[in-house]
């Protein structure tokens, strides 16, 4: 179990310490114990939030976050799962792995930190770029329509879809909160500021 976290290499303003700062208030208000708890991640500049928790964690493969989370819950349903991953993981490579989450309703959390970009990557166009956003893979602006990820979660089957800005630190607490309470698959997608390469 990890009790030090490792030092956070996040570019100043972004918008991971914000959900960083949302998620740890949640679980130290619903009061879950560190040994019940595991934070899984799959690779992204969010993922790197397994390492930054206390309790259990581990930052997979890209992609692959939720079949690992559903893995874990599956062996031992009393502890607290909760998944991490960016939008090019959970709604590109990974889509199928959300979509039967969704229609399983194994309950964990699923939260998508949303910049609208693959960051670590250094801000390619993902399949939640804007129309028009100019990217490193995009540098006359992007001309394919973004998908809708909260549509998406819903018509899959998932019962707990919610959608929320990076902003609102207690909105977010409350929504993960809520999340955590939910008896099945629960999506939040965090709309994420990325100073470094999110523009528009
Ligand atoms: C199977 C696989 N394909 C591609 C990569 C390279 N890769 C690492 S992170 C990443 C994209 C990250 O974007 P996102 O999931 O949106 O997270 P962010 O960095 O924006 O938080 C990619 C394509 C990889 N690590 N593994
Ligand atoms: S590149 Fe963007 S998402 Fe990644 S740490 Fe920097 S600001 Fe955050």
């Amino acid at each position: 179990m990890r009790h030090n976290t490792n030092k956070i290499q996040w570019c100043p303003g972004c918008g991971d310490f914000l959900i960083h700062i949302a998620l740890k208030q949640a679980i130290t208000e619903l009061k879950i114990p560190l040994h019940q708890l595991v934070v899984v991640t799959g690779i992204g500049c969010n993922s790197k939030m397994s390492q930054y928790m206390e309790g259990y964690g581990s930052e997979t493969l890209h992609g692959r976050g939720i079949p690992f989370a559903t893995g874990v819950k599956m062996a031992n349903p009393e502890l607290t799962v909760i998944s991490v991953s960016g939008d090019g993981d959970s709604y590109g490579i990974g889509v199928g792995h959300l979509i039967h989450a969704c229609r399983r309703n194994i309950p964990f959390v699923h939260i998508t930190c949303d910049n609208q970009n693959y960051a670590l990557t250094t801000g390619q166009a993902s399949c939640t770029t804007p129309i028009g956003a100019k990217t490193k893979s995009t540098p006359e602006g992007n001309e394919i329509a973004p998908m809708h990820p909260v549509n998406l979660a819903e018509v899959a089957g998932c019962k707990f879809v919610r959608s929320v800005p990076d902003k609102d630190i207690k909105l977010m607490k409350e929504t993960i909160m809520e999340a955590i309470k939910f008896n099945g698959f629960a999506h939040i997608n965090i709309q994420q500021s990325c100073p470094s390469w999110k523009r528009w």
